[in-house]
């Protein structure tokens, strides 16, 4: 197992969460790779977004069908500024490269927030820390184990 995703896995132990990795050697670096890979919906995938509120590194963790309304997730952190984070900020603030962010077990402690539109379903997928490894876990514990704010995030 790569040590990216044995973190997470050590991650998700602590967090209460047995998680059962699946490891897709096509690549699952977009939702839509990974929806393809894994045989689900696109909504199902989950997208963990690093975007910077007032300066701070927000993750957004968003069904894969959405897009992110930057302003929505600017007010649902309390903030008003929203912008994406480049590429080595967000290697630093979770410790994973994009592609493989995984919703939790992140190097420094980020605020999480969680797209509304993940709950409409039984089971959801997210990266394990690589842009191949995937794991299932009900929309539910994702907001528990990680803490998240429920928000409506998507732009409509
Ligand atoms: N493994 C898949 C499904 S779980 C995955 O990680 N998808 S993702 O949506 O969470 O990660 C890809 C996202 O990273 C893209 O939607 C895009 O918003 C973002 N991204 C891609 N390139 C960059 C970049 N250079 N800087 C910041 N964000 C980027």
């Amino acid at each position: 197992m790569h040590r990216n995703v044995e973190a997470v896995v050590a991650a998700g132990r602590r967090l209460g969460l047995d998680l059962q990795i699946r490891s897709f050697p096509e690549g699952t670096r977009t939702a839509a790779d990974a929806a393809a890979a894994i045989g689900v919906e696109l909504g199902q995938i989950v997208k963990s977004l690093a975007f910077l509120v007032d300066g701070r590194v927000t993750m957004a963790l968003l069904s894969g069908s959405n897009r992110l309304d930057e302003a929505a997730l600017a007010a649902a952190a309390g903030g008003t500024r929203c912008e994406r984070a480049d590429a080595r900020a967000v290697r630093e603030a979770t410790g994973f490269p994009i592609g493989g962010i995984p919703p939790f077990g992140h190097a420094t402690d980020l605020p999480v927030f969680v797209d509304r539109d993940l709950l409409a379903h039984d089971e959801v997928w997210a990266a394990a820390g690589t842009p191949r490894d995937n794991f299932a876990v009900a929309p539910a514990e994702l907001v528990r184990a990680t803490g998240a704010t429920v928000a409506d995030l998507a732009e409509r």
